[in-house]
């Protein structure tokens, strides 16, 4: 089986230190976190920023120092900016880290319900412009999908040139579809041939996803973004801590950990670091 992809979504910007103190804020915080990631195991950082308060930002020069930090301390990590920032901001807001020309970014493939009265937009003008933009820029997506129906909408947009293939898919499970071993295998057998994917269970989903993407040869994404226990009741002291306990089940099921390098292989991603 292909050597296992772990993605670390160190941040995100709705979960708070109210959540988890260790959740990073400042550049020092997020270099911190993505080293603890990196040194146990992950290959990519899913990249999201706030202020040294915690206001999620999508603002360019902080995207920059920030990714300056983890390159520091992670010379090879595939560094992967969210464009979906936080709900509310403008799709000028999100694109702002695509300037800095990073290996991939992610791309949000539908608009969903978010939680009370919070609506995560995005339409199809959207999704299109932004898969055109990153195709003139290099940039390859994660096409993230919270349902089958924004599977059927990639595919719809890849036939229609918006969107390159071999297609990467972060299956968001725990949102909006269930995150059960039942949909995750007809998720993950309704993408193209040829195309790969990575799970990201949200909540106590998290391992459980991890467990079944490594028993199908899918990938695996944890993280604060998604998840702040390590297990029931009990946090976590650092994003480093949630990648070593997949790299723990990885081992005992047999399937090797990818290195940045080699995740940009089984990717299809021309090296930009
Ligand atoms: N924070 C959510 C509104 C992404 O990174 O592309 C969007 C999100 C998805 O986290
Ligand atoms: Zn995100």
């Amino acid at each position: 089986m292909e050597k296992l992809i772990i993605t670390c979504a160190i941040c995100g910007a709705e979960v708070t230190k109210e959540n988890n103190p260790n959740v990073p804020y400042t550049v020092e915080e997020i270099g911190r976190e993505a080293e603890s990631a990196y040194k146990a195991g992950a290959s990519i950082i899913h990249l999201h920023v706030r202020w040294d308060d915690g206001t999620p930002t999508q603002d360019k020069e902080r995207f920059r120092a920030c990714i300056e930090e983890i390159r520091r301390r992670c010379p090879d990590v595939i560094i992967q900016p969210s464009t979906g920032g936080a709900v509310g901001m403008s799709d000028e807001e999100r694109l702002q880290p695509i300037e800095l020309l990073p290996e991939m970014a992610t791309l949000d493939c539908g608009t969903l319900n978010f939680g009370g009265d919070e609506i995560f937009v995005n339409t199809e003008n959207t999704i299109k412009n932004f898969a055109r933009i990153m195709n003139e820029k290099g940039v390859k997506p994660e096409i993230e999908v919270f349902d089958k129906g924004m599977v059927d909408l990639a595919v719809r947009y890849h036939k229609q040139g918006y969107l390159l293939a071999p297609m990467h898919f972060d299956f968001v499970l725990g949102v909006q579809m269930n995150a059960t071993v039942r949909d995750l295998a007809y998720i993950s057998s309704s993408i193209p041939e040829g195309s790969t994917w990575t799970v990201a269970g949200i909540g106590k989903s998290e391992f459980l996803m991890a467990a079944a993407a490594i028993a199908m040869g899918g990938h695996v994404r944890v993280g604060f973004e998604d998840n702040v226990y390590i297990s029931k009741g009990v946090l976590a002291k650092s994003n480093g801590e949630l990648v070593e306990k997949v790299v723990r089940i990885a081992k005992e099921l047999g399937r090797e950990i990818a290195t940045p390098d080699e995740a940009r292989k089984i990717l299809n991603i021309k090296p930009r670091y």
